[in-house]
């Protein structure tokens, strides 16, 4: 497995200071030792606070996400050219704007998208004007020209390649948008009373009857209110740390599977740095599982 360690210090998809310290978190708490010597490392730019321009109140420092995105999307292009496996970690999930237009210049994909948010509104639907929040609808080609046009000018995802996982706090307008374009659901209660293996066998089967590939994005507060105060925008009713890890190990098992993003880690709202030590189980899990799935086949 060549893996690619992608850290993308962005905060500017949203207003809170400290999710840009997500990955030095990690890597402050180890997360390096995990990583095989020759996986390769990189780190994206982001703007400088007072280069930024902008401020359009319907899409908040957009100038700042679009530097970082534009860069994302060139490097995970050019890791899956060269049949890397990219771990992303941020940083807000305006981050996705990037990997979304990476991912979809070698061909269509899925998605599986485990948050408590939709990320689906438009600068014209958004209650904040936080771009975080929008970054799936820029992916399907909805909204402001400057998103939807990241990494080309085609739409880099179909409605009916997306499985959301843990969505309970979604705005009106993604309400909307959800019904109209018939886009997946599983809910927390599925995944609590039939089990992860059980729904997540359901995304896949889903994915793989309209898709050969797919991608897994992890919002940190797709986990329970109680367990991430280390993240941005926490939701009640969210899964637990087991069933978190439980879906990362699962999904990893997969071999369609071309890439995984863990995003909204902000060690700076958390008194300790129980939300940091989970996001690097998480990680531990995602880096470990798919190392000794390959060791298998190698020894095959
Ligand atoms: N739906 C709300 C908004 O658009 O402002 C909250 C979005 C939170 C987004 C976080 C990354 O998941
Ligand atoms: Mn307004
Ligand atoms: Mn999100
Ligand atoms: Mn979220």
């Amino acid at each position: 497995m060549n893996w690619s360690y992608i850290e993308v210090p962005l905060r500017y998809g949203q207003g809170k200071h400290g999710v840009e310290q997500g990955p030095s978190k990690l890597r402050a708490l180890g997360l390096e030792t995990l990583l095989p010597a020759e996986a390769k490392q990189q780190i994206i730019r982001v703007l400088p606070e007072s280069e930024m321009i902008n401020s359009e109140e319907h899409l908040k420092r957009v100038d700042g996400v679009l530097y970082t995105v534009q860069e994302l999307a060139e490097v995970v292009d050019a890791d899956i050219q060269a049949k890397r496996f990219p771990l992303i970690v941020g940083g807000d999930h305006s981050m996705a704007i990037g990997t979304l237009a990476g991912l979809a210049k070698t061909g269509p994909y899925g998605v599986i998208w485990v948050d408590a948010h939709a990320d689906l509104n438009t600068g014209e639907t958004s209650p904040s004007g936080n771009i975080h929040g929008m970054p799936l609808a820029a992916a399907m080609g909805m909204g402001d020209i400057r998103l939807t046009e990241v990494g080309g000018r085609e739409p880099k995802l179909a409605p009916e390649h997306l499985v959301y996982m843990a969505l309970r706090d979604i705005d009106e307008g993604e309400i909307r948008e959800i019904n109209r374009l018939g886009i997946k659901v599983i809910t927390v209660e599925e995944i609590r009373t039939r089990g992860v293996d059980v729904m997540m066998d359901e995304a896949l089967a889903y994915l793989r009857a309209r898709v050969d590939r797919f991608y897994l994005s992890f919002d940190m507060d797709s986990l329970d209110a109680k367990l991430v105060p280390g993240t941005g925008t926490p939701v009640d009713q969210g899964l637990t740390a087991e069933e978190g890890k439980a879906i990362l190990a699962e999904v990893m098992k997969a071999d369609d599977l071309i890439a995984v993003e863990l995003v909204e880690l902000n060690p700076s709202l958390d008194h300790d740095d129980t939300t940091a030590q989970l996001a690097f189980e998480l990680c531990k899990t995602i880096l470990k599982s798919k190392e000794n799935l390959l060791l298998e086949s190698e020894t095959v």
